[in-house]
């Protein structure tokens, strides 16, 4: 189910000085996918100009994605905040857990809403549900607002079903689908297994004796050789070490049972408890991306001949590619803070990075970029930032999380048929947020179209990482720990 948590006070409508009528309603809003709103602005004597490029007091749109929308008043010249219009695809179950202050909404389930608290004067809400809407006791239409509930199909022609594949697993964190059509799962404690999708058995690869498993650290990343079947390769990243910990990239072979001959490709880079990074990518030209976290030491990532907090390159056989940008070091882009999510899509490179208490980070990875950490959260917008942005050539992340941390983690990509919603889709989950994302990409992909839509926050709790299958099914699995985590499986379906 979906757990939505909307706390809509008067988010949009405060003051502007002189011109403090001036305001859109509905404050924001949330409608299914193939909807519309309408979005009034008030209190402009002129011309009222939207971002969407419309004029007019009034206006009706129908985002595809969920995005942000504002108006600007021609005799003010002052601009509203903006409108967040959700859009969000049909799921076959939906909670709607918090109390609507304002606005217009829409929610829709393919089987069944169960609405709690309350739905305050001003707001407009519709449930429709396929099979029930269950309203829980002490539940409150509140005079002044409008509430309907209907039986019907969803809009959309498809809905997301989620599945548990399997349960009692710790601290998942790397999944991913291989050529054997299993899932190949890491868990930070050195395990690696493969998991049956269909039946959710487990079959034990191998366990890493020396994994040093402390705090953030452990057995983390893991990818296998594009070509599995003649190069049966697995990488894998994971902290060792006693006093001090470290961080080590190393080759096993998979003789069909389970993990021999041991390479180590780069060892010795510098661990900690925390700020490991340690997602790890193969590109088509057989080049190994890694990225390392700061290791809580901030003067790391800015220094060139080190290797922490970077985006790392090497060839597959450890050693360094000629045309890396600084000769005879792995270093590809530098000044990142902890990095834990990673895909090559579009011929681009995007990571996902975890933010000090504001702006998580996602990148698209240029080589020898420099992305600004520890002197530049988000974007160049602040203090010192724009001076150290044009001094060294900071590139801006494609999205940040603005004032707060939602802790990025797992990233893939999504350009399958079977959900047409998240066609040029990055997917990512998220640890403290406890929600899964879909960011339209633009065209091109260098860009994030509007605000991602969010699903299943808190529902399965904290999100490590995600798979997709090559029939388009996604799988997510959870961060929670004492033995109690899950690999879920989420699939597109027929209304
Ligand atoms: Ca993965
Ligand atoms: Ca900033």
């Amino acid at each position: 189910m979906k757990n939505l948590s909307i706390l809509l006070f008067l988010s949009t409508n405060f003051a502007f000085g002189q011109y403090n009528t001036f305001y859109l309603s509905p404050a924001n809003s949330v409608i299914s996918t193939g909807q519309s709103v309408n979005l009034t602005a008030s209190g402009c004597t002129g011309t009222v100009s939207w971002s969407t490029g419309q004029t007019g007091i009034s206006i009706t749109v129908s985002p595809v994605v969920s995005t942000k929308i504002s108006a600007t008043c021609s005799t003010s010249g002052q601009s509203t905040n903006e409108v967040i219009v959700e859009v969000r695809s049909c799921e076959e179950n939906v909670d709607v857990n918090s109390g609507i202050a304002t606005g217009t909404y829409v929610f829709e389930a393919n089987n069944k809403i169960a609405g709690i608290s309350f739905i305050n004067a001003g707001a407009n809400v519709h449930f429709k549900a396929g099979k029930q809407v269950s309203l829980s006791t002490g539940f409150e239409a509140k005079p002044g607002s409008v509430f309907k509930a209907t039986i019907g199909a969803c809009t959309d022609t498809l809905y997301l079903q989620t599945r548990r594949v399997a349960d009692k697993l710790n601290l998942p964190w790397e999944i991913l689908w291989g050529p054997d059509d299993f899932i190949w799962m890491t868990e930070k404690s050195g395990k690696i297994s493969r998991v049956n999708p269909q039946t959710g058995q487990i079959t034990s690869v191998f366990s890493i004796a020396e994994v040093l498993n402390n705090g953030e650290g452990g057995l983390l990343g893991m990818v296998l050789h594009p070509d599995f079947i003649n190069s049966p390769y697995v990488y894998l990243v994971y902290n060792y070490g006693v006093s001090a910990p470290l961080e080590k990239i190393v080759r096993f072979t998979y003789d069909g049972t389970t993990l021999i001959n041991p390479q180590t490709l780069l060892d010795n880079i510098v661990g900690a408890s925390i700020h490991n990074g340690s997602r790890l990518v193969i590109t088509p030209d057989l080049k190994l991306f890694i990225t390392t976290g700061d290791a809580n030491n901030t003067s790391l990532p800015q220094d060139t001949t080190k290797v922490n907090g970077k985006i790392l390159r090497i060839n597959l056989d450890g050693s360094i590619p000629a045309d890396n940008p600084y000769v005879g070091s792995a270093v590809w882009s530098i000044g990142h803070r902890n990095p834990q999510g990673m895909v090559y899509a579009n011929d681009k490179l995007y990571t996902s990075m975890h933010g000090p208490l504001i702006e998580d980070e996602i990148n698209l990875i240029q080589k020898k970029g420099n992305y600004g950490w520890p002197s530049v959260n988000g974007p160049c917008d602040s203090g010192s930032e724009p001076a150290f942005c044009s001094a060294n050539n900071v590139i801006e992340p494609i999205f940040s999380s603005g004032g707060s941390t939602w802790a990025f983690c797992g990233l893939d990509y999504y350009n399958n048929s079977s959900y047409p919603a998240w066609q040029n889709n990055l997917l990512m989950v998220s640890l403290k947020n406890q929600t899964f994302y879909a960011f339209q990409l633009s065209n091109d992909g260098n860009s994030i179209v509007g605000q991602p839509t969010l699903y299943y926050t808190n529902q399965f709790g904290r999100l490590r990482d995600i798979a997709v299958s090559p029939d388009g099914k996604v799988y997510i699995c959870t961060s929670n720990g004492s033995n109690n985590d899950q690999l879920i499986e989420i699939k597109p379906m027929a209304n």
